[in-house]
């Protein structure tokens, strides 16, 4: 047993910490808080928790397959989708902390109007169940949440309150559907993971303090669409797979196709994850708001750091509840590296000559 004990500070006595205790303690650093942001991550970990017990047993139920409806992205619904967006939404609308929530699977803003909901100071962006192409075979998945303090006052909420850049989010996190269930957390003061444990049915803290590092040995990026991206990242990509023995390259390319999974991976070894533009898709798959901003607050509360290729992800205003952009995430140097050579491509485009 490694980690996942805690000194609580009482003569060398450790113990299991919780997701709740945590919480708890977190909040005792700041006596005037009112404890609605510690229900609210609290009510996000039961959701996970419900979420995780149908995703263990999925090939045992009937809850595999399509749902039969297609969302705002023309993307065809899986009954998991479906059921991890109700859970979540379930849980959060009853509790009267979130007063809006704006999710993958809703074409429209979600307001609550229960008297409670009406009058509470958060909203939250999330993807219930992200990878949704991995769902049917059994292969990680996730969730992935970011959490906001409302503009608007006494009045309800607009749209205008979950368009705000990421800069302002307040906690931010996502869960991991894996060999084992993770929640990892920041509410800016660093980054904490905790691992579900089966027999006590608790997201215990196993992840203290988490760092990515400054550099790693992976890249990860859909490698089949190479002819589709724009020059910058085709000669990123081929600087990924040079041998330099200094930097570690070649790098090993390792794409799961679930941005959770992906991004986790990376956050433990050491990577980059980049889905750019494509001639398909010219503004990238990923959706701001609940993909890009919520692991780019915890990639840079990690030490590490995301972009979209040139300017920082978590600066960007954003438009539309459901706009994409290219996401570029990861260990620091890494990132910066991307970068780079994006920015030689569109110097020369420019016309600015490279001495
Ligand atoms: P989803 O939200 O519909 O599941 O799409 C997002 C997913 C990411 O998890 C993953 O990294 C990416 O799409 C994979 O896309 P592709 O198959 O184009 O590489
Ligand atoms: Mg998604």
């Amino acid at each position: 047993m490694a980690e996942n004990i805690y000194d609580n500070g009482n003569g060398g006595q450790k113990t299991v910490l919780t997701l709740s205790e945590f919480i708890i303690k977190r909040q005792e650093d700041f006596p005037y808080a009112k404890g609605e942001l510690s229900r609210l991550l609290n009510s996000i970990g039961l959701a996970a928790k419900i979420v995780n017990r149908e995703v263990n047993k999925a090939g045992l139920v009937d809850i595999l397959g399509e749902h039969g409806t297609t969302n705002i992205q023309g993307e065809t619904q899986k009954k998991l989708d479906v059921f991890a967006n109700e859970q979540f939404i379930d849980a959060i609308r009853y509790r009267g902390e979130c007063c809006a929530i704006a999710s993958e699977e809703n074409d429209d803003l979600i307001i609550f109007d229960e008297a409670l909901a009406k009058k509470a100071q958060y909203v939250i962006c999330m993807d219930p169940l992200d990878g949704s192409s991995n769902i049917d075979v059994n292969v990680s998945i996730g969730t992935i949440f970011s959490i906001y303090r409302r503009k608007s006052v006494d009045c309800m909420p607009t749209i205008d309150d979950l368009l705000q850049p990421g800069t302002e989010q307040v906690a931010a996190g996502y869960v991991v559907y894996g060999t084992s269930t993770m929640m990892v957390i920041t509410t800016g003061n660093g980054v904490n993971g905790f691992t579900l444990d089966p027999s006590i049915g608790e997201f215990c803290l196993s992840h203290p303090n988490m760092k990515i590092p400054r550099t790693g040995p992976i890249y990860s990026i859909n490698q089949g669409y190479f002819h589709d991206f724009v020059d910058g990242v085709k000669s990123y990509v081929n600087y990924c797979q040079m041998h330099d023995k200094p930097t570690r390259r070649p790098y090993a390319l390792r794409y799961i196709g679930s941005l959770v999974a992906d991004f986790h991976r990376n956050m433990i070894k050491g990577g980059i994850y980049i889905y750019p533009t494509t001639s398909d898709s010219p503004k990238g798959k990923l959706r701001l708001l609940y993909e890009c901003n919520p692991l780019a607050f915890i990639a840079e509360q990690a030490g590490g750091k995301a972009s979209d290729g040139y300017k920082r992800i978590m600066e960007l205003k954003p438009e539309s509840l459901h706009q994409r952009e290219p996401l570029f995430i990861g260990s620091y140097d890494m990132v910066a590296k991307a970068e780079e050579f994006l920015q030689v491509y569109k110097d020369m485009e420019a016309g600015i000559v490279i001495p």
